[in-house]
């Protein structure tokens, strides 16, 4: 589908802009299925609950998380598994193999003023670090201005040398190495940076580095918006959670080695 030079296309601009978006990542039968078992656990909960062992529903004003869906439901995985995004992913940060990490979703009520994601950037709350900790971002719903559009700040994963402290986190604990999130609204407003705005169609991919800023503005539309998150490790993204990282219980302890997770949730794919 794809060929070399496309993909080294798509490698070119990740290393340039630190993101890339893949039209028709996913086929519109994995849209489909995905979408008709995501509305269904949306729509059984109505409050933050546990759905087995490992999934999470969390629910907030306006929208909710749907996380850890592969760790549990083997349709999650298979799809995955058999969809371009491994593949994908391993072109993009040129390695030859990627380990699954995790999924999740975004849900985002429609007609909300309120239900934006604030600019961060995936490795202040990551407890594996490194350069290679890829994000496959796939709209499941369609994504116009209005509709919560992922929004990316192109180049911004050059900046390594500190990790900003996540928008979440407003208590008083502080960690070498982090730093309070910059005004990038005031930066962008005087012009200074470059914004992407990823309005897209069911199934299109928008990859972006764990440096890389990101955000999305309310979902003012009509429609919820839903957002099917997968990440994926390369080579250097080791286990080092600190006390900004999500909790990822499923993944601790016995199942990392030498700072790698291991087992048949963690498939690494081969290119
Ligand atoms: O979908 C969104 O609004 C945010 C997604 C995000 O922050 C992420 O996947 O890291």
């Amino acid at each position: 589908m794809w060929t070399k030079d496309k993909m080294d296309r798509f490698a070119d601009i990740y290393d340039r802009d630190g993101v890339v978006r893949v039209a028709g990542a996913l086929g519109p039968d994995d849209v489909h299925e995905l979408t008709q078992r995501i509305q269904a656990i949306i729509q059984r909960y109505s409050t933050t609950a546990k759905v087995s062992e490992n999934m999470v529903v969390v629910k907030y004003d306006g929208g909710a998380y749907v996380e850890f869906l592969s760790r549990d439901d083997s349709a999650f995985m298979e799809r995955l598994l058999a969809s371009h995004l491994p593949r994908l992913a391993a072109r993009i940060m040129r390695v030859k193999k990627v380990t699954f990490w995790r999924d999740e979703v975004h849900y985002k009520e429609s007609g909300s003023a309120t239900n934006k994601t604030p600019w961060h950037h995936g490795i202040g709350s990551f407890p594996f670090k490194g350069q290679q900790v890829l994000t496959a971002w796939v709209p499941l719903t369609p994504i116009t201005d209005e509709d919560s559009p992922l929004q990316s700040i192109l180049g911004s994963h050059l900046q390594t040398s500190a990790r900003y402290r996540p928008p979440t986190r407003t208590d008083e604990v502080d960690i070498p190495g982090y730093v309070d999130i910059p005004d990038f609204d005031s930066q962008i407003a005087r012009g200074e940076l470059d914004v992407a705005t990823w309005t897209s169609s069911p199934g299109d991919a928008v990859f972006f580095h764990p440096f890389s800023v990101h955000g999305a503005p309310p979902n003012t539309g009509r429609q919820p918006r839903m957002a099917y998150v997968s990440r994926w490790l390369g080579d250097d993204a080791l286990w080092q959670p600190d006390a900004f990282s999500v909790n990822d219980v499923g993944a601790e302890a016995e199942l990392i080695v030498d700072g790698r997770p291991t087992g048949p949730l963690f498939p690494t794919i081969t290119i």
